[in-house]
């Protein structure tokens, strides 16, 4: 009884994920004008000219488009920001943010 083996029956494995991360999305509307929005995007995001340009325009055509993607906090504080610099100014700009797939 002394010598009696014993094997453990269960297995304890660890898994680590990276956390999922969220889009911040620019939304389009009638009334802020492009050169603000460009100027937010440079601000907030530390986007060129060009890459500000590119995401705005590309928002004003189809209506929405992707600006980055950060851990969860961080993208809901950067489209809060982003959010409030427009209103700040009385613009309806938006920004928004939801799960990566
Ligand atoms: N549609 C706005 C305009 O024509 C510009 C805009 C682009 C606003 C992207 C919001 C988001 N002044």
């Amino acid at each position: 009884m002394a010598d009696t083996v014993v094997t453990p029956k269960t297995k304890v494995k660890t898994k680590v994920e990276r956390p999922r991360l969220h889009k911040v999305i620019l939304i389009n509307d009638d009334y802020t004008p492009r050169e603000f929005v460009v100027t937010v995007l440079k601000a907030e995001f530390r986007m060129t000219e060009d890459q500000a340009h590119k995401v705005m325009i590309t928002a004003h055509r189809r209506g929405v488009c992707v600006v980055a993607v950060f851990t969860k906090d961080v993208a809901e504080t950067k489209a809060t920001r982003a959010t409030d610099a427009g209103r700040a100014k009385g613009y309806p700009l938006l920004f928004t943010t939801e799960p990566e797939e």
